[in-house]
């Protein structure tokens, strides 16, 4: 039975689409499972997102699939969205989400972070801002790393897809050297920025870089960087979800471009302090993990 998150309106039951009675029926939040949820519930998850509006095909829509099968509390989480491809997912899962003002996503996870420490002191409550790398990396930049110096416990996740996709194609600090876009006819003049290795030394305690083609290790990477920035600070994940439309490749070519990353500019990259290595350790004895 689903957990009291998503409530039909009684008034409006009558005329709901049978989809949306399922998901207020059988979603799976907090059915208090002894093993923690994971990649293994996909298949038959209601409310992780059936339906959206990305391209066919687009590598964030299966991403965000696996980032939502692993948070540790999906009840108690908040997800702080910024604009661009990423948003348009939000409105299809049944998730306490907000779309902050692009760029400062990072700025209001803080701020709800803390609001809800101080309103709810016993409960644990998890932020986690997913943004784009235009927003995260670029105008965003300056409120993501000073979310990490200021140590705010709040777990930061980059859909890199070096890019500013929603917006036709302008190139961002990620965009590798060279690369071409519709917008951006000149090719990038410099090196894409290497924000994983800026998170560590910006005080994330959890730095990845990795691509989305291994939903476990997605799965794994997301459960871990929460429950470090739970108990210990800010963690960051870059995670590469190509956008297929921009570097001209078809629906079923994502998968095989971010195999062929594994081994190329996303390259695995994995930080972790070692306070937030005693706590995993801790966490795993817990059966957190
Ligand atoms: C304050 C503000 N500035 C600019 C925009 C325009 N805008 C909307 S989406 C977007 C690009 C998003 O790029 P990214 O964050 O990389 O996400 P993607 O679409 O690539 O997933 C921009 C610049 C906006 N909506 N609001
Ligand atoms: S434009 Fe690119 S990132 Fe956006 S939905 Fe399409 S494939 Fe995905
Ligand atoms: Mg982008």
């Amino acid at each position: 039975m689903a957990i009291d998150i998503y409530k039909i309106n009684p008034e409006f039951r009558d005329i709901m689409p049978q989809e949306i009675i399922d998901l207020e029926e059988n979603a799976t939040w907090a059915q208090n499972q002894k093993k923690p949820r994971g990649i293994k519930e996909l298949p038959d998850t209601k409310e992780l997102l059936e339906e959206h509006s990305l391209c066919a095909g687009c590598p964030e829509a299966a991403a965000l699939r696996y980032v939502l099968a692993a948070l540790p509390k999906p009840e108690e989480t908040i997800i702080v969205n910024s604009t661009g491809c990423t948003s348009l997912m939000f409105p299809h899962i049944a998730l306490h989400t907000v779309h902050s003002l692009f760029g400062n996503q990072n700025a209001v996870a803080s701020g709800i972070k803390r609001s809800l420490a101080w309103r709810f002191p016993d409960k644990v409550k998890d932020v986690v801002v997913l943004a784009g790398d235009g927003a995260t990396v670029d105008i965003g930049l300056d409120y993501t790393l000073q979310s990490f110096f200021r140590q705010e416990k709040i777990t930061t996740i980059c859909f890199d897809n070096e890019v500013y996709a929603n917006t036709g194609g302008q190139e961002s600090g990620m965009t590798p050297k060279g690369q071409v876009f519709k917008m951006a006819p000149e090719g990038k003049k410099f090196e894409k920025v290497k924000m994983w290795e800026l998170a560590t030394t910006s005080g994330c305690h959890y730095s990845i870089n990795m691509t989305a083609s291994a939903p476990k290790a997605v799965a794994k990477a997301v459960r871990e960087a929460i429950l470090i920035a739970r108990d210990i600070g800010p963690t960051y994940l870059n995670i590469y979800t190509p956008c297929i439309l921009e570097i001209g490749l078809s629906a079923n070519e994502g998968l095989g471009e971010m195999k062929d990353q594994d081994k190329d500019r996303f390259a695995s990259y994995k930080y972790v302090s070692d306070e937030a290595a005693a706590h995993l350790i801790k966490c795993k004895e817990e059966g957190l993990l």
